[in-house]
């Protein structure tokens, strides 16, 4: 059965393929699930309609049939598991790729999102220019942890798998902070999940939503 996802009607990120629908699409494009996609607006998801599919009144969501599930890494994980191509075939391997999906969200991807919402939210405080410090600091000891991990490696462990896709789409959260630029193989890596096909087709749908709501 074709799944439908929800993503935002128009996007803050003017089509930078940031919001979280983008991870699910790409998701969706590796293992060569055709979907449908309802766009949303920010009135709309707050309504009682979206919030009963997403509690939060946030997107994605992903409906398929009777099922109806909320959160990206859910989704991702779920479409894994039914198809192939996001998860190795042996059991060690699939737990691992799913340890990745853990460490991506769990280690990696909450102080890229401190840093980021402080930049946003706290520039005006009298203390932001020593809380940027920190915050720096936090994202620079995972970033340097995660670049001796994979080393020369292409993917995190093996083949690619769906803990590399959320890895790859945390550290696109960096675009354009220019923190990337101290760890080459970290570039390296988020340019290859870039250049894989699933990705440029989930980028290019993506935003064609974003140029046909200009
Ligand atoms: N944990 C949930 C998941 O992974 O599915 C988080 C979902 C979530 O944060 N959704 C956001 C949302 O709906 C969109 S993706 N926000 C509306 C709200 O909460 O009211 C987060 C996001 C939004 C915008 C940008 N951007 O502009 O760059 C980047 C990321």
């Amino acid at each position: 059965m074709k799944p439908t996802i929800t993503a935002f009607e128009s996007s803050p990120d003017e089509g930078e393929g940031q919001a979280r629908d983008m991870r699910v699409r790409w998701a969706l494009e590796e293992v060569g699930q055709p979907y449908d996609v309802r766009l949303v607006s920010f009135e709309a998801m707050k309504a009682p309609a979206h919030r009963a599919l997403q509690p939060f009144g946030q997107i994605p969501t992903y409906e398929e049939g009777d099922l109806v599930l909320f959160e990206s890494a859910a989704i991702i994980f779920h479409i894994a598991e039914r198809h192939a191509g996001l998860f190795p075939a042996d059991d060690d391997g699939r737990t691992r790729a799913v340890m990745w999906m853990f460490a991506a969200l769990n280690t990696v991807e909450p102080p890229i999102v401190e840093r980021e919402a402080a930049m946003i939210l706290e520039t005006k405080k009298p203390w932001y220019a020593e809380r940027q410090v920190m915050l720096d600091e936090r994202v620079n000891t995972r970033l340097a942890d995660l670049s001796r991990r994979l080393g020369d490696a292409a993917w995190l462990d093996g083949e690619f798998s769906a803990g590399d896709l959320l890895m790859v789409t945390v550290l696109r959260r960096l675009d354009g902070h220019g923190v990337l630029d101290a760890y080459p193989n970290l570039m390296a890596y988020v340019a290859r999940g870039e250049a894989r096909p699933a990705f440029e087709r989930a980028f290019a749908d993506q935003l064609a939503v974003f140029t046909a709501s200009r």
